[in-house]
């Protein structure tokens, strides 16, 4: 597997690239053009600067996470052809700029949310927290304002200030798209861009809901291993894979990451690893990378992948914000490096205590 950090690219991640580069083991960053909204065909000129830039670091571009879905193609509206023209296009262009790894998720009006970007532990870290008697009252715009206000000027992904004026026209869209009516709208639009995926080599890795359950009465498709499963059948082409986040599935204590791990053998494109503790019933808080610190147990997770033969990049996932760091909420470079060199460190023990 290739050990990779998330970048959000120049004029975004305060994060810098040079930086990334000292973690030992890191040979690639995941990245994209941030300000694109989804939807819009990327600039072949902007594609390639990109990469440029990363590989002037001495870095590889290992992926994109994410190519964003337009809300057309999610809730299946007339004008959806246009718009999966519009991202076979952009894959086209990837494809030619020798990048295989899109990252991309399916979750409607809202990506992944939290409750407290910043919620103190006892040894003064920070970290994003969630809890759903929270959501439960209050709505959607407040979720967004807050989500905003915490954000420290920075624009989270997913969370574009763009969508908050159209709150109300997007979950008017959402009306009556029910989880079946979302599944066979991601059904069709995988059918329809995996030719050019197999024309170019491109693994498509859907993201898991996060958390996997239901936000303000949305529709989740993608919330444990039946679910992932099910898409893997119904479009069943080795490029329609998945992003394994322990954190999005892990925040449902009903998922055995493990057992989810060896149930999708070979369909596993990217991998992201972090820990989280259970709070309550529906509540977590983020927590350090080390299994002793959350509910999830990473080496297990390290385990089932190299049992499984996962070849492809992972990175370490949010981090607590520690030693002072300002970076966006979830992605200080300290803690996900520190993450990263665990992460490495529990890999290293079972490739070798495996060759004896
Ligand atoms: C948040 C991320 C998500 C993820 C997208 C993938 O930190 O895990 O925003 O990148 O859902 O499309």
């Amino acid at each position: 597997m290739q050990m990779t950090m998330r970048w959000f690219g120049q004029g975004y991640d305060p994060v810098r690239l040079e930086h990334i580069r000292q973690v030992p083991g890191v040979t690639g960053v995941i990245t994209t053009l941030y300000g694109t909204l989804p939807g819009v065909v990327w600039e072949e000129g902007a594609i390639r600067a990109m990469r440029e830039t990363v590989e002037a670091a001495g870095l590889q571009l290992a992926g994109i996470e994410s190519v964003n879905i337009h809300d057309a193609i999610k809730v299946g509206s007339a004008d959806r052809d246009q718009y999966i023209d519009n991202y076979i296009t952009t894959l086209e262009r990837l494809g030619k700029a020798g990048i295989t790894l899109v990252c991309y998720n399916f979750m409607p009006v809202f990506d992944w949310t939290r409750t407290d970007l910043a919620k103190k532990r006892g040894d003064g870290s920070t970290v994003l927290a969630y809890d759903q008697k929270v959501i439960d009252a209050i709505d959607p715009d407040a979720m967004f304002s807050s989500m905003s206000a915490q954000s420290k000027g920075y624009t989270l992904a997913g969370w574009e200030p763009e969508r908050l004026g159209k709150l109300k026209e997007l979950f008017a869209l959402y009306r009556g798209v029910d989880e079946d009516r979302l599944f066979e709208n991601l059904a069709y639009f995988l059918e329809r861009i995996m030719p050019v995926c197999g024309q170019y080599g491109i693994n498509m890795a859907i993201h898991p809901d996060d958390p996997g359950w239901s936000v303000f009465s949305l529709p989740r498709i993608i919330k444990n291993q039946e679910d992932l499963l099910r898409l893997m059948r119904r479009v069943d082409n080795p490029r329609n894979g998945v992003t394994l986040c322990t954190g999005s599935l892990g925040a449902n204590p009903a998922n055995d990451i493990p057992g989810v791990i060896r149930a999708l053998q070979g369909r596993i494109h990217f991998v992201h690893a972090r820990n989280l503790r259970h709070t309550g019933p529906g509540a977590f808080e983020e927590s350090a990378h080390l299994s002793a610190d959350g509910s999830l147990d990473m080496y297990a997770v390290m385990r089932a992948l190299y049992d499984t033969g996962f070849q492809g990049p992972i990175r370490p996932d949010h981090g607590r914000m520690i030693w002072d760091e300002e970076a966006m909420p979830g992605y200080g470079l300290f803690d996900r490096a520190l993450g990263a060199a665990y992460l490495n460190g529990l890999y290293e023990a079972i490739v070798k205590e495996n060759r004896r």
